[in-house]
């Protein structure tokens, strides 16, 4: 009787609909998808947004028989922005897995958010080493920009670069790959000549391309994230420094794949240190950039598409490890040591740390079917973030 009179109750209140769709709901794990979708950094939210799209049309959106649903919003580069989304799809969307991220500061705003609600945070860009550190739930899908800039400063005193002058955006994982190409450069017997560091806010590379041909350094080392290539290369060619002898080397932000048929041939013969090459020439990677490109013709998938596409990766496998629980801490537990293969190459998620652990190449760019490729020439194999590794 007492039950019948609940039921009652729920169904004139309207209840039981809302519980019976309560119950399908938690069929559904939802993925909140927070990226810059608009302004200068754009086209990494695009890149990203075009991945997990394509991660989940070739495997499907139905994991240990869960539906995925993802909930995409622009935090248009704004910190505030992205940590309000997130607290808002934590609260009220229930989403049990927040991903994306796009720059550094974006992803530290959400690292309380998962630290709080023990929801995973699937950074799938930024780079900056202290990032994993900020909240026991992040997990790095990306890179570390002490990856990239240890492997470029030790070949480059290696092969014939005596001295160096270091051009970086002035923001965390500019500072990063400063200090860590520098310190790997003068350990293998590099000489630094000077060092500058470029506003991010509507950069002029111009004085600071100045400073470093002043300086006549063997090389200049730069760092500019995802979308500035285009800009820094422009620069770069008006001051005639392409054809000056003084080489360019640089993490892969700089020739970016998605922009890099842009910047014409002076580009040619730069050399690189990155996990990802559009070139990479395994059978998965081919299949990738094929699939990538019949889905988005106007597009080359970069290195920020692979941290969307294996981050989607790391979220269904670790559904799949939990028989589609969400609990927070029992997905991170799943993906902690999980081993792969990435269109960029072999993966793990270094249990310790929740960082990534791969490969990072040493590319040249060279014109391969009228286009320009970073084409890998070597592979410094399985590269922890030697930041957090030099700390006890
Ligand atoms: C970051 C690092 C952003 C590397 C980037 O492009 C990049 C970051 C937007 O950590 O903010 O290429």
């Amino acid at each position: 009787m007492q039950r019948r009179n609940l039921l009652k109750a729920m169904l004139t209140a309207g209840v039981l609909a809302a519980g019976t769709a309560g119950g399908y709901a938690e069929e559904t794990v939802k993925i909140g998808l927070i990226l810059p979708m608009t302004g200068p950094f754009a086209s990494t939210g695009k890149q990203i947004e075009a991945a997990v799209k394509l991660y989940i049309a070739e495997h499907g959106d139905t994991v240990a028989g869960k539906k995925i649903e993802i909930v995409l919003k622009d935090d248009t580069n704004v910190a505030d922005i992205t940590k309000r989304l997130a607290q808002e799809m934590v609260v009220n969307d229930g989403v049990k897995v927040l991903a994306g991220f796009g720059l550094t500061p974006l992803a530290l705003a959400a690292a309380p958010v998962s630290a709080q609600a023990k929801v995973p945070q699937i950074v799938m860009a930024a780079g900056t080493a202290i990032i994993t550190e900020r909240s026991p739930f992040i997990v790095r899908t990306s890179f570390t920009l002490p990856q990239k800039a240890t492997v470029m400063g030790s070949w480059a005193a290696r092969n014939g670069i005596g001295k160096a002058f270091s051009i970086v955006a002035d923001f965390a994982p500019g500072h990063d790959s400063e200090k860590w190409f520098k310190d790997s450069f003068t350990k293998a017997g590099g000489q630094m000549v000077g060092e500058a560091r470029v506003p991010m806010a509507n950069p002029d590379f111009a004085p600071f391309l100045q400073r470093a041909a002043d300086a006549k350094p063997d090389a200049i080392f730069v760092f500019v994230p995802s979308g500035q290539g285009a800009l820094f290369a422009k620069q770069y060619v008006e001051r005639g420094l392409d054809k000056s002898g003084m080489k360019l080397i640089a993490t892969g932000d700089l020739p970016d794949d998605d922009i890099l048929n842009g910047f014409g041939d002076a580009a040619l013969g730069m050399i690189t240190a990155d996990p990802y090459s559009a070139a990479h020439p395994s059978a998965k990677n081919v299949a990738y950039v094929a699939a990538f490109k019949k889905a988005n013709p106007a597009m080359r998938p970069n290195f920020m598409s692979v941290g969307g596409y294996d981050g989607m990766h790391v979220i269904y496998e670790a559904l799949k490890k939990t028989n589609g629980g969400t609990d927070g801490e029992a997905l991170l537990a799943a993906m902690k040591g999980l081993a792969f293969e990435s269109p960029r190459g072999p993966i793990s998620i270094d249990p310790a740390t929740r960082d990534i652990v791969q490969n990072i190449y040493l590319r040249k760019v060279e014109k391969k079917d009228g286009e320009l490729y970073n084409i890998e020439f070597a592979t410094v194999e399985a590269v922890k973030d030697p930041d957090k590794a030099s700390r006890p």
